[in-house]
């Protein structure tokens, strides 16, 4: 049985690359097996959150799957605080994880370097995150590229366990976008855009305006030779706004690139923005019908409860397989 997983980080509204790398993959794929599409509340405390921002972020984000097509009565949607299955089976992850192996994780380098004090949770962060997955018996994960080491990770640690205590895991397998599985910021374009980027300009927020976009994308870093040409080693800027232009509207680089040949960067920004904006207007309008309805709250008690029944499981197996607690008859 195929069986989806994949969890976003309530940390602040999704930006291009979030929907672009992982979360428009999303609805497809719940006509493929069981979804499933989870909120990752306890994996964004791993960096300080302030608390009333934190809820705010947790129901926008539910609102902001349901939007990008996520349908309740397929996938089950839920927040991971919710299911106490993630952090239990986190903790018996952590103790099959090695330091060293957390230590390498270039997530971990990027988010602790430079910080004086950084918490214990942001370097036990992806057995956390196998939790999340191995919990579901999941044999997909549809992520950005930047999840790559992670889902290695849970693979081998998937792995040590069945090998380590009794074959109960699935391995499962990481799916990346066709395209823009790393989507750059709009400042410094050989960095990968970031929900958490403090640079407003740096990214595009899918509930961004009109003119937000179009103001966003004409103060991009592009370059002084004024071809519109895709080569990420030279010209990494243009090439990142010719694959948000592809990529949403599904015309190939190649035809993007004669489209503007000839033109200059202004009516290639142009272009672009409009292409942004027709794509996000729909989505927009059904996020804002939906952020304070009641209908929301029942979708995640629900999708709680589905996970709960599922997790609560694997947990057990887990359990049993290291021998914690009594045997049950
Ligand atoms: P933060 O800045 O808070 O770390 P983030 O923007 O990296 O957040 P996550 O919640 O960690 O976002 O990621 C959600 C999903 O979006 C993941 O599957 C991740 O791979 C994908 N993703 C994030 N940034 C990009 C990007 N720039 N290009 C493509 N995919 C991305
Ligand atoms: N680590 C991921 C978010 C995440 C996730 C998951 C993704 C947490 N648990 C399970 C896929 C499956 C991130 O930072 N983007």
């Amino acid at each position: 049985m195929t069986t989806i997983f994949s969890g976003v980080q309530p940390t602040g509204t999704i930006t291009l690359g979030n929907y672009i790398g992982a979360i428009r993959q999303f609805p497809a794929l719940q006509n493929q097996g069981q979804a499933i599409y989870c909120i990752v509340d306890q994996h964004a405390i791993t960096i300080p959150q302030e608390r009333l921002e934190l809820r705010k972020n947790i129901r926008s984000l539910a609102a902001m799957y349901i939007a990008v097509g996520i349908d309740p009565e397929k996938s089950i949607l839920f927040i991971q605080s919710e299911v106490p299955a993630h952090a239990q089976a986190a903790w018996m992850l952590q103790c099959v994880a090695s330091i060293g192996e957390l230590e390498r994780m270039t997530q971990f380098k990027d988010k602790s370097s430079g910080k004086e004090s950084v918490s214990a949770a942001l370097l036990t962060y992806p057995p956390l995150m196998a939790g999340d997955i191995l919990l579901y018996n999941t044999t997909i994960v549809p992520v950005g590229e930047d999840q790559k080491q992670h889902i290695e990770l849970t693979r081998d640690l998937a792995e040590r366990f069945n090998k380590r205590y009794n074959e109960i895991f699935t391995i499962p397998d990481i799916q990346l976008p066709k395209e823009g599985a790393r989507i750059k910021s709009l400042q410094e374009p050989t960095k990968k855009m970031s929900k958490s980027d403090p640079n407003t300009k740096a990214t595009i927020r899918v509930l961004d305006t009109p003119k937000e976009i179009e103001k966003k994308i004409k103060s991009a870093v592009t370059d002084s030779e004024g071809i519109v040409k895709y080569d990420v080693e030279n010209k990494p800027g243009v090439s990142n706004l010719l694959t948000i232009e592809s990529a949403l509207t599904g015309v190939s680089i190649a035809d993007l690139e004669k489209k503007y040949d000839g033109k200059g960067y202004g009516d290639f920004k142009a272009g672009v923005a409009a292409a942004v904006i027709e794509h996000l207007t729909p989505i927009q309008e059904r996020y804002y019908a939906l952020i304070d309805s009641p209908e929301l709250d029942d979708i995640l008690d629900a999708g709680a409860e589905k996970a709960n029944a599922i997790a609560s499981k694997t947990l057990k197996k887990m359990e049993n397989a290291m021998g914690l607690g009594r045997k049950r008859r």
